[in-house]
C-alpha cells in the first residue's frame, strides 16, 4: 500500500475523535512492520488522554515495534503537556521510518518533534496528502495561527437561494437524508450558534454540549424555549441593557445553571460579532456552527471561514422569500463576497456544497 493510501486511513481514523478532542487536533496513527503489513493503529480520543501515537504504539510490545515505519497525520509532538512527547516513545521504541501528513502548527512543537526524530536516526517523510490532513484539521489551525474561533456557517436553500416564505414557512425545503447530515455537522464543531429570532420563529432543539444566542434584549422566552432545555448556553446581549430588564431575566434564569450571560459590545444597533467571538474564544469555545436567518448569516460572512449550503431542487420564485444572506443591498457584481468552492456531495434530491474563504 502506498504512504498516501495509509494517510488516507489515518485521517478516517482521526475523525473518531471529532466532537471529543478539541481544542486538540484530529490525529490518526498506523503502525507498519518490514513486510508493509499493518500491525497497529490509533487515533486521539479523548482531549487530554494518549495522543494517536502513544495509543498506536502501546498496543505493541518491544521487539514488533523495532525497524517499524509509523504514519501520522500531524507530527508528533516534542513537548510535556499532558501527555509526554510522542516523539521520545517513537526513538525509545525503536521506530525506523516516520511517515508525516503536516507539520504541527503549535509554536512548542513546530519542527521540533521532526528535529527530535532525525536526530535520534529516525528517517522523517513529510508532506504526504498534505492538503488532506490541514483540511481534517482546519479548526486548530485557525486557533493556532490566529488565536480565534473557526466559524462556519450552515444554510438549507432553495435553487433559487431561499430559506423561507415571506411568511416564514421553512419546514422542510431539505429532505430528512439531508437533516440527518446536520446532526454529523454540528458534531465537529465546539458550539453552535442561533439568534433570538430563529429562536423566536422556529423553537429549534438543537441539542447540543454549547449553544450561543444573539438575543440583544433578552426577549427569548428563557422559562420555556426548547433551545434553554439542555447544554451549556450563553446568551450575547446588549451590554448596555437596562437594569430592569437585565434583573428580571436573571430571576427568570437563577434555577437554570446551564444559562450564562454574555454582555456584549453593540456597533449600530447590532451585537458586534468581533467582541462576540474573542469572548467565545476566551471561553474556551474553538469552533462555532451559525444556524440562523438571513440577517445574522450574512452579517457572519466577514468572519466565516466556512460556510455549508445545502441545496434542494425546489424553486420558490417569489421575491419576498426570506433569503440565506440577507444583508444589504449591492448595486454592482463587484461588491459581491467571494468564497472558494471546496467540495460537492450528495444527498438526493438535494446537494451539500462547501465553500471556504
Ligand atoms: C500529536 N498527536 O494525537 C495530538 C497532538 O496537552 P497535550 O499533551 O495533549 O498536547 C496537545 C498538543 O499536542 C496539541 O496542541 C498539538 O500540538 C499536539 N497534539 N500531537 O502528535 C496527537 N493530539
Ligand atoms: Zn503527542
Amino acid at each position: 500500500m502506498k504512504y498516501e493510501e495509509l494517510m488516507k486511513m489515518c485521517i478516517e481514523s482521526a475523525k473518531r475523535g471529532e466532537g471529543c478532542v478539541s481544542p486538540n487536533p484530529l490525529v490518526g496513527c498506523i503502525i507498519l512492520n518490514n513486510e508493509n503489513e499493518i500491525i497497529s493503529e490509533g487515533y486521539h480520543e479523548k482531549y487530554g488522554e494518549n495522543h494517536a501515537e502513544r495509543n498506536a504504539l502501546l498496543k505493541l510490545d518491544k521487539d514488533s515495534s523495532k525497524g517499524a515505519t509509523l504514519i501520522v497525520n500531524l507530527e508528533p509532538c516534542s513537548h510535556y503537556g499532558k501527555t509526554p512527547p510522542c516523539a521520545d516513545l517513537i526513538i525509545e521504541k525503536g521506530i525506523s521510518k516516520v511517515v508525516i501528513g503536516m507539520r504541527d502548527v503549535n509554536p512548542v512543537v513546530s519542527g521540533n518533534g521532526i528535529r527530535k526524530l532525525k536526530e535520534a536516526g529516525i528517517e522523517v517523510i513529510e508532506g504526504v496528502l498534505e492538503d488532506e490532513c490541514r483540511k481534517l484539521n482546519e479548526i486548530f489551525i485557525k486557533n493556532m495561527t490566529k488565536q480565534q474561533s473557526f466559524v462556519a456557517i450552515k444554510t438549507a436553500t432553495t435553487l433559487d437561494g431561499k430559506i423561507a416564505t415571506q411568511s416564514g414557512s421553512s419546514k422542510w425545503i431539505t429532505s430528512e437524508k439531508a437533516r440527518e447530515e446536520v446532526i454529523n455537522i454540528r458534531r465537529k464543531y465546539d458550539a453552535i450558534l442561533t439568534s433570538s429570532s430563529t429562536v423566536s420563529a422556529d423553537n429549534p432543539n438543537m441539542k447540543h454540549k454549547k449553544k450561543i444566542i444573539i438575543d440583544r434584549e433578552l426577549k427569548t422566552d428563557f422559562s420555556n424555549a426548547n433551545i434553554y432545555k439542555n447544554g451549556t448556553i450563553y446568551v450575547s446581549y446588549n451590554e448596555n441593557i437596562s437594569s430592569e430588564r437585565l434583573e428580571s431575566v436573571l430571576r427568570l434564569i437563577k434555577y437554570n445553571n446551564n444559562v450564562n450571560l454574555l454582555p456584549t459590545k453593540v456597533i449600530d444597533d447590532k451585537i458586534d460579532l468581533r467582541d462576540l467571538l474573542e469572548k467565545i474564544y476566551k471561553l474556551g469555545v474553538m469552533s462555532v456552527l451559525v444556524e440562523a436567518g438571513g440577517h445574522l448569516n450574512g452579517s457572519f460572512l466577514e468572519h466565516a471561514d466556512k460556510i455549508y449550503q445545502f441545496i434542494a431542487p425546489k424553486i420558490l420564485g417569489d421575491n419576498k422569500g426570506l433569503s440565506c444572506f440577507d444583508f444589504r443591498t449591492a448595486n454592482l457584481i463587484k461588491e459581491a463576497d467571494d468564497f472558494k468552492f471546496e467540495e460537492i456531495t450528495n444527498y438526493t434530491p438535494d446537494i451539500l456544497v462547501t465553500y471556504t474563504k
